[in-house]
């Protein structure tokens, strides 16, 4: 591999440089050592719903090939691990029998993260519900939260003696649009009603996490990931301004207000009407928990007209013309530098101001990677891509937004939900047959990045 060596923008000393997972799109052994079923379990068995008849059953085999894992992240030299508890492995009905292995698992790869340096960034919740609670109403029954405090006072107490920094959740939005109101995730379930609902508990039960892990474990850093995006208009016309801010309110202030300023936007409450999800008096305080971060997960931005025949909202997506696409989005590094300045902006300000810090908890571009002849893994669009997003996130620091690290989203190819295993993010190459691992080139080239602490302006 070559690449240019342009002008150093060195980060903050202390900075973090890491790589992020998640519990169902790498572990697989999705029925050993007493798992249960979770709702992503039951949602691939549906004919038609994720691409070539995907499944997690087995993924990047993660839950036996962990020790390899973890040396490759050694070998790279990074320095913290963002990954998700299964909840179906530590409570396999949700709530009440824990299944000690689950958290003997998760305690093993702590133990061996720590033994290489490497600090854990545990995420609670990443998607994969216990098929169980579920079956009692998931996310719309309000006992939902409950259960999720139960579950995080477990977890923190088993692992809190060696993990200081927590996620409650990664993108309740994902969980509320493509759960519960597009039905392209699991549950599938498409229902405005119940999708607000959902958004509610989601917070609630994020609120109801933040206290069971400062209880069981006081010294602990935690937050909340989001996946922000900045939304802009297709024109100038007041019409598609006004979509443009209906869609900031709907994806980015419905979970930045509540959990940081302990309401939900004015706009968004009427936009919703009777959609609005019950709120009980008590809750909002409770979602508002004080926290130590925010995660920001970014991929891309939105470009957003006014659309008269697009249900419920009247929002309509544009593809801006002349822009580079990935196999998914729009790549438009500026919009992390826009969405860190923007939050920082509007909820960082003042002595009492809720935001104190933040990190990149996930960004990271899917490319149809193979090995060559020679068993060689070159992408460069991936190593163009996290380089001109990390210009970005070093020009936000630089105007001084509290960036205390970054995780590349992700260390291995893995289950990529409603697409299977066409879409390929890692670092590392997974042939799903053999299951060996090939770090690629921005596997190598991310290592430099974190040894000289710093990205390197192309020249
Ligand atoms: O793979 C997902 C991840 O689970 C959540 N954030 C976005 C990634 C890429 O789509």
């Amino acid at each position: 591999m070559s690449h240019s060596r342009g002008e150093l923008l060195a980060f903050p000393e202390g900075f973090v440089w890491g790589v992020a997972t998640a519990a169902y799109q790498i572990e697989g052994a999705h029925d050993e050592d007493g798992r249960g079923p979770s709702i992503w379990d039951t949602f691939c068995r549906q004919p038609g719903k994720i691409e070539n008849g995907d499944t997690g059953d087995v993924a990047a085999d993660h839950y036996h090939r962990w020790p390899e894992d973890v040396r490759i992240m050694a070998e790279l030299g990074l320095q913290a691990y963002r990954f998700s508890i299964s909840w179906p492995r530590i409570l396999p009905e949700g709530k009440g029998k824990v299944n000690p292995a689950g958290l003997d698992f998760y305690s093993r790869l702590v133990d061996a993260l720590l033994a290489h340096d490497i600090q854990p960034f545990v995420t609670l919740y990443h998607w994969d519900l216990p098929q169980a609670l579920q079956d009692q109403g998931g996310w719309a029954n309000r006992d939902t939260a409950r259960y999720f405090a139960e579950y995080a006072h477990l977890v923190a107490r088993r692992l809190g003696d060696r993990v200081t920094r927590w996620i409650t959740h990664n993108e309740p939005l994902v969980v509320v649009a493509a759960g519960h109101l597009q039905g392209i995730h699991a549950p599938g379930i498409r229902d405005p009603m119940v999708a607000f609902r959902v958004a509610h508990h989601l917070l609630l039960s994020h609120g109801y996490a933040v206290e069971a892990i400062r209880d069981e474990v006081p010294a602990s850093q935690i937050g909340i990931t989001l996946n922000l995006t900045p939304i802009h208009p297709a024109s100038e016309s007041e019409a598609d301004q006004q979509a443009a801010r209906r869609l900031d309110g709907l994806t980015n202030r419905m979970f930045l207000d509540p959990v940081l300023k302990g309401r939900y936007p004015e706009d968004v409450m009427d936009m919703l009407g009777p959609l609005f999800p019950p709120t009980e008096p008590d809750e909002m305080s409770r979602i508002a928990a004080p926290l130590d971060f925010l995660g920001v997960n970014y991929y891309t931005r939105a470009v957003i007209r006014h659309d008269p025949n697009s249900p419920l909202f009247q929002i309509g997506w544009v593809q801006p013309q002349g822009s580079e696409y990935s196999e998914m989005w729009e790549i438009y590094p500026p919009g992390i530098y826009e969405i860190l300045t923007r939050v920082w902006t509007d909820y960082g300000q003042g002595p009492d101001a809720p935001l104190r810090a933040l990190y990149i908890t996930e960004n990271g571009i899917p490319v149809p990677d193979m090995p060559d002849a020679e068993g060689k893994v070159h992408d460069p669009r991936r190593i163009r891509y996290l380089r001109d997003h990390l210009v970005q996130v070093h020009r936000a620091i630089a105007e001084g937004v509290p960036v205390r690290g970054y995780f590349v989203w992700s260390l291995l190819d893995n289950f990529e939900w409603a697409y299977g295993y066409r879409m390929r993010f890692g670092l590392v190459y997974v042939d799903y047959q053999t299951q060996t691992r090939t770090v690629k080139d921005s596997g190598r080239w991310y290592a430099e990045v974190i040894q000289e602490n710093g990205v390197r302006r192309e020249e």
